[in-house]
């Protein structure tokens, strides 16, 4: 038996199906358990495929996020004379958009921004569906509910950029669209029109827990892999035992940085950098255009950056300008 394994070199036990434990009543047969080995999948995971439990909110989730594909989709496929091959050449510049200011937060004409209403409704019942499944499936294999959690976080930054802070400004014109490059625009916008978004704290707080993710999972992964010849996969037995892969990876960062997380640990570090950077990031999107309009002048005004030199003509706010445009 090989000692040492990489993504490469994995061996490939191959047995009868591991179906999962039994579960408790109220709960749905498992779907395709007529099971798949695939080894090129053995290689980068587990070789089996399936089961796979779907479940009433599974399939509920799935046609909704279907249904709002769908509309996205058919509404770009319109938007080139329904021809296909158009809409492939073009979909990265197609956009289903919110609908205009005018309307505010009432039910725009279809072709207005309704089906950008309808498709957004329809996404976010198929991410909460979705959130539901994940919970109830870990409450069900007895497991804590630290990833349902987790997901709810990036749920709370989709739900204020589309839906929350476009009710505080009192207008769905406000929301993200939804297209490839058109988002991306709407990003880039969104930064100028407030201000330059650096300059909100929050933003760069959520960079800071993005970036620190990318870090602390660099160090851990790298930190487990270079014990793997010792077992240092096999987390828990390797807490308790002396000379183990898991004693070698604490000395290693205690003696290289003083201080170690413990294999626990670094896991809840992990965890809450992922999740700080989409809930830090929701808090600056919601304060922008309800509590602050301008973030440069906000950072100036509190001493974070300084004023433009007094060569320069005296900064104002655009918005507050009476040129029409806002
Ligand atoms: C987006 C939300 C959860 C997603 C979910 C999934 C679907 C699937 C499928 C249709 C990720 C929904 C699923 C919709 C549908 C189909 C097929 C999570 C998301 C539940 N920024 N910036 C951030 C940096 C600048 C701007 C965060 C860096 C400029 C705006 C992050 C830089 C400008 C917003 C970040 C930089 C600007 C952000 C996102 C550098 C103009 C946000 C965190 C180096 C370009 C968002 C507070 C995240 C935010 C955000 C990083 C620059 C604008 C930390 C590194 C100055 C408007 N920026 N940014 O987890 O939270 O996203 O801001 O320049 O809204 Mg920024």
């Amino acid at each position: 038996m090989p000692t040492y394994q990489n993504i490469f070199t994995t061996v490939q036990a191959v047995g009868p199906a591991h179906m999962g434990p039994p579960l408790p009543a109220g709960n749905s047969p498992r779907s395709l358990t007529k099971t798949l080995s695939v080894p090129i999948f053995g290689r980068f995971g587990m070789a089996q495929i399936g089961p796979i439990y779907l479940g009433p909110l599974g399939i509920m989730s799935l046609i909704f996020g279907t249904l709002s594909i769908n509309i996205m989709g058919f509404n770009m496929l319109a938007q080139v004379n329904w021809d296909p091959v158009q809409f492939v050449r073009q979909l990265f510049w197609l956009s289903l958009d919110p609908p205009a200011p005018q309307y505010g937060l009432s039910l725009p004409p279809m072709n207005d921004g309704g089906w950008w209403l309808m498709a957004g409704l329809f996404l976010t019942i198929s991410m909460l569906l979705w959130w539901a499944r994940m919970y109830t499936r870990a409450r069900q294999l007895g497991m804590g509910t630290h990833v349902a959690w987790a997901f709810a976080a990036a749920i709370w930054l989709f739900l204020v950029l589309g839906f929350i802070r476009p009710v505080l400004m009192g207008s769905w014109s406000e929301a993200v669209p939804f297209g490839v490059f058109s988002h991306l625009d709407w990003t880039a916008a969104f930064s100028i029109r407030y201000g330059n978004l650096f300059y909100n704290p929050f933003h760069a707080l959520s960079i800071v827990f993005l970036y620190g993710s990318t870090l602390l999972f660099a160090m851990h992964a790298g930190t487990v892999l270079s014990c793997s010849r010792y077992g240092a996969e096999r987390e828990i037995e390797q807490i308790v035992d002396r000379g183990t892969g898991g004693e070698r990876m604490a000395l290693f960062w205690r003696w290289t940085m003083g201080f170690n997380a413990t294999t626990e640990s670094i896991h809840r570090w992990a965890w809450w950098f992922a999740v700080l950077c989409p809930l830090t990031g929701g808090i600056g999107i919601l304060l922008t255009g309800t509590v602050v309009d301008n973030w440069y002048l906000w950072a100036v005004k509190h001493g974070v950056a300084p004023p433009y030199p007094a060569v320069f003509p005296p900064v104002v706010d655009p918005a507050t300008l009476a040129t029409g445009v806002k």
